[in-house]
């Protein structure tokens, strides 16, 4: 048959580009082979995959992402229950940036095979995208729960028949709705993953076909559309921590307009009227002083490793009430009650908004409101570093529900920080001066000024607050993460660097004297008077320092300051490298000391390779350990590739680095991880469809305010040596200290530079949080009983397992 041969010569074809290592042809032939004889598959899959695969890095490195694609989708085509091409296709996804659709097709992988080791480890590292850790929380909230179905539960036997609920999530408030008896449901939710998991809770509790559910945004929706008519109760309880942050205000001015009927008033039954559960809510603020707020916040130190940072420029987190730019947010969220080192009140709690839900008008007249000023007597002594916000989300007439730092709910609170440079201290008798006015829907809230002695103190121009044309000079400040700007505050940590690289640079100045007279000779005679030798004498060969820290990092400057260090830096945005430029002026490092790496290389996948020609490195410094808490990705791979390209007592940075952890019984933990016991949530069985998004490995943990009994001592899990290859495994004994139930073992990291100089991730002064491993069970120990941890390092990730052994 001709097909038949054209199959064989097609599969040759395939055959010989792959010996070739022209994957492009070599695909291409595959694809037809395949496509022609489907038998084939079984036998042709292992090289058709691993042809897609360097095809793939291929089109990945010429940047043809479209076409990159489209491969996957014709692979996908013959192959589509492919856990591995399925993995593949969403790590490519991941690396450009599409997390959501990423982490669909790690789940959609692990789905298919459920142990496969790499889809696992992808799809821990990306569910907290598909299912936010918070609707465990909110499920776990039996007051909350409670509340919500009462109120819904009164709204429809008072007459609302007809309901939507908006973010229905895993539907939860839906089904309440039409278990009180309302003769038509609708929700609508807006992520794929929620809107599947809805779909999946309502089937399995009896409710399909009885609640509409429509993968939209409430926004997106019409009458008579997507629901028949307007509806006479809408629920909803889509409020971030600041209130308006998942637009509440935008979806209710249009739910008055366009799916409820209109508002109640005695002309009308209630039947015939629209209502919105939650009524109305009260926002509350209060000025605070806290630490650990301003040092993620403002540059605190003025000289760090060495260097003054007076010539940073302006340095803010990308938090601001004040910026018109686009990347910033008004506010960030922190629990007040587990800030490591607590906070001052500065003020009492203020009452800064009243918003009515039922009333559409005063919803559309809100952020035309003019801004309002209230002056606020301070009671407490410290430094302004925030303003705190949270709410009492009044569900009806009865009910509310609160998110203030005192209450014990799962809510966090908003946190306006402020940015400006200057400390201004308070102190009781002056009266604080604030700003509230409503943009693009978000509450702003903006100390401008101090009033003290019958005089003002301006902290924020209050047009700079507004951000109006005549306010939006030239940008004169440089945005940090907010770990950056932890990491740049932290002295310690910077003074360990500098200490281990002026070690290792007297050792290596050492070891070349010793070598006797090579280039290098001039340096140990040349007198300190001297000027700098001209052009016509190069001086000794530097020591080349490189620096892969992602972010920004002055870790190179610090080198370079050493003198006769020739630094490399990762520091890859503009902006960051002026800053960096500006503290090597202002520190009187040479400019030729200092180079930035990426803006040298093209590919990324050279930026561990030598500074030039036959050189090598002295000291490469990696990044070891997220800000998250988790050991970097690939940092074992890269350790290995940076031992080669080290010059004979070159060294890495660090050298070492220590697993630390113990156990602990912790409920906190286990309620943020996944719904909690075997009772049916509202009497719904929700817990299992929601569950499969539990991952055992929490991260941006503060383990110095996680509420928890500790049950051993912290002991040593694991070394990972980056100067040798690792064993992978070992078993760590740990003796219980007291009666509990293990629910985690939370686990930190000693960094050694060197034989002497460490840092700790667990610290007061650090950038990193911690992470903690989550048991799948509870363990019950008693005091004197062994706990066996099994710590794997698989492809430079870490897991733990625990077994009890009972020696009483
Ligand atoms: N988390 C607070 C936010 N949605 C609460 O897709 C408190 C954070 C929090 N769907 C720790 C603790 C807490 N149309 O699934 C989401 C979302 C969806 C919409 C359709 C719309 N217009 C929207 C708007 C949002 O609604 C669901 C809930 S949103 C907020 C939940 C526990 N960290």
């Amino acid at each position: 048959l001709a097909s038949d041969s054209l199959v064989s010569r097609s599969l040759e074809s395939a055959q010989q580009c792959l010996f070739n290592q022209d994957y492009g042809t070599a695909f291409v032939h595959y694809l037809l082979v395949l496509n022609l004889a489907p038998v084939l598959k079984d036998f042709a899959s292992e090289s058709f995959r691993f042809t897609l695969f360097k095809w793939a890095d291929e089109l990945d490195s010429l940047g043809r992402i479209q076409d990159l694609f489209d491969c996957y989708e014709q692979a996908l085509e013959l192959f589509p229950s492919d856990e591995v091409i399925i993995n593949s296709m969403g790590e490519h996804l991941f690396r450009m940036g599409f997390r959501d659709e990423a982490a669909g097709h790690f789940h959609k992988a692990l789905k298919l095979k459920p142990d496969y080791p790499e889809a696992k480890e992808n799809f821990y590292r990306v569910a907290n995208w598909l299912v936010e850790r918070w609707h465990f929380l909110m499920l776990n909230d039996r007051r909350r729960n409670h509340k919500y179905q009462q109120a819904i539960q009164k709204a429809v036997e008072g007459g609302c028949n007809t309901v939507l609920d908006i973010g229905t999530g895993t539907g939860i408030l839906g089904m309440c709705a039409k278990k009180a008896g309302a003769a038509e449901v609708y929700a609508c939710e807006l992520s794929k993953t929620m809107y599947e998991l809805a779909c999946e809770v309502v089937t399995a509790n009896g409710m399909n076909g009885r609640i509409k559910i429509l993968h939209m945004k409430s926004l997106e929706m019409e009458v008579p559309k997507d629901i028949p008519k307007r509806v006479s109760l809408v629920v909803t309880e889509t409020v971030d921590a600041g209130l308006f942050g998942e637009g509440i205000i935008e979806s209710l001015i249009h739910a008055w307009n366009h799916l409820l009927l209109p508002p109640q008033d005695p002309s009308r039954p209630p039947s015939q009227a629209g209502r919105v559960i939650p009524a109305g809510a009260t926002v509350f603020g209060m000025a605070v002083q806290c630490l650990e707020i301003r040092r993620h916040h403002r540059l605190c130190v003025s000289e760090v490793g060495g260097l003054t940072t007076a010539a940073a420029g302006e340095l803010h987190s990308p938090v601001s009430c004040s910026s018109e730019d686009d990347s910033t947010e008004p506010y960030t969220t922190e629990r007040l009650s587990r800030l490591p080192g607590g906070y001052t009140p500065l003020t009492e709690p203020f009452n800064a908004l009243d918003i009515d839900f039922n009333n559409v008008q005063e919803l559309e007249g809100l952020c035309s409101r003019e801004v309002s000023r209230v002056r606020l007597p301070v009671t407490g002594e410290g430094l302004l570093d925030a303003l705190a916000v949270w709410f009492q989300l009044h569900l009806d007439q009865q009910s509310s529900l609160s998110t203030g730092p005192k209450e014990d709910t799962c809510w966090e609170q908003a946190i306006y920080p402020i940015q400006t440079p200057h400390n201004f201290p308070l102190r009781p008798g002056d009266e604080l001066i604030v700003e509230i006015s409503c943009r693009d829907a978000y509450l702003r809230l903006c100390s401008v000024a101090v009033a003290r002695d019958g005089r003002e103190f301006q902290l924020c121009s209050a047009l700079a607050c507004l951000g109006t044309e005549q306010s939006s000079g030239p940008r004169d400040y440089t945005m940090l993460e907010c770990a950056e700007m932890a990491l740049l505050n932290n002295q310690p940590y910077h003074d360990s660097f500098r200490r281990a690289l002026a070690k290792l640079i007297t050792n290596l100045k050492d070891a070349r004297s010793i070598q006797g007279p090579s280039k290098g000779q001039g340096l140990e005679v040349m007198p300190l008077t001297d000027p700098p030798s001209g052009p016509m004498d190069p001086g000794p060969d530097p020591f080349y320092v490189l620096d892969v820290s992602e972010g920004f990092s002055v870790l190179s400057l610090m080198a370079a300051s050493q003198g006769q260090v020739k630094a490399y830096s990762s520091v890859e945005k503009t902006q960051h490298q002026a800053v960096l430029r500006r503290l090597a002026m202002a520190n009187g490092v040479p400019e030729e000391a200092l180079e930035f790496w990426l803006n040298q290389v093209e590919d990324e996948q050279a930026v561990l390779q030598r500074p030039s020609r036959e050189k090598l490195w002295s000291a490469i410094i990696l990044d070891c350990v997220e800000t998250c808490g988790l050991v970097r990705q690939k940092l074992m791979e890269k350790a290995t590739l940076a031992r080669c390209l080290l010059e004979d007592g070159g060294q890495i940075f660090p050298e070492r680095i220590v697993l630390y952890g113990m156990l602990v019984e912790s409920d906190t933990l286990l309620l943020e991880s996944a719904v909690q016991g075997q009772e049916p949530t509202l009497g719904f069985n929700i817990a299992p469809f929601i569950n499969q998004f539990t991952v055992p490995v929490h991260v941006f943990l503060d383990l110095s305010t996680l509420q928890c009994r500790h049950l051993s001592d912290s002991v040593e899990l694991f070394i990972l040596d980056l100067m040798n290859t690792n064993a992978n495994y070992t078993n760590r004994d740990v003796m219980v200290n007291a009666s509990g139930r293990v629910t985690a073992v939370p686990f930190w990291y000693q960094i050694h530079l060197n034989e002497e100089i460490s840092v700790s991730t667990f610290n007061q002064d650090s950038h990193w949080k911690q992470a903690a491993v989550v048991l799948h069970q509870p363990l019950a120990v008693r005091e004197g009983d062994w706990v066996r941890l099994a710590v794997t390092l698989q492809k430079s990730s870490i897991s733990i397992s625990a077994t009890v052994y009972i020696y009483k």
